[in-house]
């Protein structure tokens, strides 16, 4: 928790620093495995579900026991914390020109391309990268053609938009320990974020916080004095904003007791939202506003104290913030059929999980362990296939292997915990020409075959559709993985038909992934919502690289939640039995 004048690092800023040094190495054209190691550390830190501070306040040595932490990683985790910085970080970072690192922001130029680009054309910043691809001047080195230019182009044009925007995670991440430090301010009654936080959706523009308490000024005195805070743009008494060290924007706002709802719902959003409940108000002669719900003709108010007495003033029942975005949810209130939204607690297992065996961190019995612990009934082993070369994917041979080892595992554990099932899986890749990278035999052998693209992002809608409906016609596949491919912030959604893919999912019986990686949340809100009304089912996975990874369930639950998704809908609330049957059906 943020307490006075310590240096207040969280584990996005931390694992940051992890990911540069890798990315910088890299750029020097160091060994691969340190390489790895550093991006494997940025990885585990960034999934951790406590913050890494915590951990080390309370006992330093815990951080052995996490996996992809040596020695060195935690001598660098201590220094950070203590002095807000890395010096071997540092030092790298003084070998090369301050804008060479924002070009691996750009879909598609990895470490090797920017040593490229820098080495040959001097190519030092975003900025001198459109210049060169405009001008034509990529085509001349290595690999790089016209197309590549325009690919280029257009990843800087999608990069310029999302410019600003936070991933829910790591927006959350500033969010909660400003929250807490809040409370602690004397005489607050409640602390509540609003804005998109509220709503969960994938990303963040800013955080919104709402205050209630007896007296304003001291609420925002100790807001601007929170350590994180980076610069103040604006101190009243009911309204601040701040910008963060991290660089992202805080307002928060100091409400009356009385007018609380008003004020959430107002400051909950989203605009349309808003407006649309402001339309509707007017038209029964009311008014709304961040104060409450007054009577046109004579400004008498008539409520605002609870955020489900302005919705009753419209005659609406409380709609969920995750609803609030204008899609057809006014009506549904109206006629008594919002959704009874799918909850955390309704979930049952998990489906898309990686081990030691590919790329993952973790033992499949650690995976499992950590899956009990978390009174799931079952998991699923799902690795990469051997066409995902740097993700070390298996072949048929090494999965046979491996599918007697969970038959193994969970002949122990059964005796141990009868209701718990380890499947074996596999998230075979989707080739180029809609083929699976396995041999068919193989894999009807397993409980459930999950298939993925991860290769030629860039081939035009038609064709992609037709690979991932050539990949559902198999038979096989019981769950198309992270449907758009897309990486918020660095890799935009591969162009694909949506709406067919999903006509060829429900006859094929082929269920629809939400990937809940906070950096896909992949299929999004609106395919969810698509999903449910074609009667698609959906699957939400967290597609673990390690056993922290599954607290990102969440992000996937919320996201599904905003996607109006009930627990019939999703396929990981059912029991082992009968998901078994689901997945048998095909
Ligand atoms: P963000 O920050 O871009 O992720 O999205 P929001 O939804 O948090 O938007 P933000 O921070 O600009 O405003 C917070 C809430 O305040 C927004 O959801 C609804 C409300 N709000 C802001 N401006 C207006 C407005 O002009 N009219 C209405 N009705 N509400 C507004
Ligand atoms: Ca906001
Ligand atoms: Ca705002």
């Amino acid at each position: 928790m943020a307490n006075g004048d310590t240096c207040l690092m969280e584990n996005a800023d931390i694992s940051k620093i992890f990911y540069e040094i890798a990315d910088l190495l890299e750029i020097k054209g160091e060994n691969p495995f340190r390489v790895r190691s550093y991006r494997n550390a940025g990885l585990v830190i960034e999934g951790l579900p406590e913050s890494v501070k915590a951990i080390v306040e309370r006992n330093e040595k815990k951080l052995e026991e996490i996996p992809g932490i040596g020695k060195s990683i935690h001598e660098k985790i201590v220094e950070i914390l203590k002095t807000g910085k890395c010096s071997y970080h540092q030092e790298l970072l003084k070998e090369f020109p301050s804008g060479l690192l924002e070009l691996l922001k750009v879909q598609g130029v990895g470490p090797k391309k920017v040593k490229l680009l820098y080495e040959e054309l001097e190519i030092k910043s975003i900025a001198d990268l459109e210049n060169a691809a405009s001008a034509g001047r990529l085509r001349g080195l290595p690999g790089m053609g016209e197309k590549t230019e325009a690919n280029i182009l257009k990843a800087i044009k999608g990069l310029k938009g999302s410019e600003g925007r936070f991933k829910i995670a790591v927006a959350l991440s500033y969010a909660e320990p400003l929250v807490e430090y809040l409370k602690k301010t004397p005489d607050v009654f409640d602390v509540q974020p609003a804005g998109s936080l509220r709503r969960w959706k994938d990303t963040i523009g800013d955080i919104d916080i709402l205050v209630t308490c007896k007296k304003g000024a001291p609420v925002m005195d100790r807001f601007v004095a929170y350590p994180e805070v980076a610069s103040v743009v604006a101190k009243g008494e009911t309204k601040s904003t701040v910008m963060l060290k991290s660089g992202l924007q805080a307002d928060v706002r100091v409400l009356d007791k009385k007018a609380y709802g008003a004020a959430l719902q107002y400051f909950t959003g989203s605009k349309t939202h808003n407006i649309a409940i402001r339309d509707r108000a007017k038209k029964m002669s009311l008014k709304i506003s961040e104060y409450g719900v007054f009577r046109e003709k004579d400004n008498k108010w008539l409520a605002g104290e609870k955020e489900e007495d302005v919705y009753k003033a419209v005659g609406l029942p409380l709609i969920p913030p995750e609803l609030r975005e204008n899609r057809g949810e006014i009506e549904a209130a109206e006629e008594g059929r919002l959704p009874a939204l799918v909850e955390i607690s309704d979930i049952k297992g998990d489906l898309h999980i990686h081990t030691k065996e590919s790329d993952g961190s973790n033992t499949i019995e650690e995976m499992a362990e950590y899956a009990m612990k978390k009174g799931y009934q079952y998991i699923a082993v799902t690795e990469h296939s051997k066409a995902v070369g740097i993700a070390h994917g298996l072949d048929e041979k090494r999965l046979l292997k491996q599918m007697d080892e969970i038959d193994k595992i969970n002949s122990q554990l059964v005796t141990r915990n009868p209701k718990f099932r380890i499947l074996k899986g596999i998230e075979v890749d989707i080739k180029a020409d809609g083929s699976l990278d396995l041999d068919k035999k193989v894999l009807e052998k397993l409980d459930v075959v999950v298939g993925a693209v991860h290769s030629k992002f860039n081939t035009p809608e038609e064709e992609m559709t037709k690979r991932v409906l050539k990949a559902i016609e198999t038979g096989v596949v019981n769950i198309i993985a992270h449907p758009t491919g897309r990486l918020l912030s660095s890799r935009e959604p591969y162009p694909i038909n949506m709406a067919k893919v999903m006509e060829a999912a429900k006859r094929h019986k082929v269920i629809m992934e939400l990937n809940s990686y906070p950096d896909r949340l992949d299929l999004n809100d609106i395919h969810c919502k698509l999903a449910r009304e074609m009667g698609v089912m959906v699957v939400i996975s967290t597609d673990s690289h390690n056993r922290l990874h599954m607290e990102n369930m969440k992000f996937g639950v919320y996201t599904a939640r905003r996607g109006w998704l009930e627990k019939e809908d999703v396929i990981n609330t059912r029991s082992l039995n009968d998901l078994l049957k689901i997945l048998q059906q095909k």
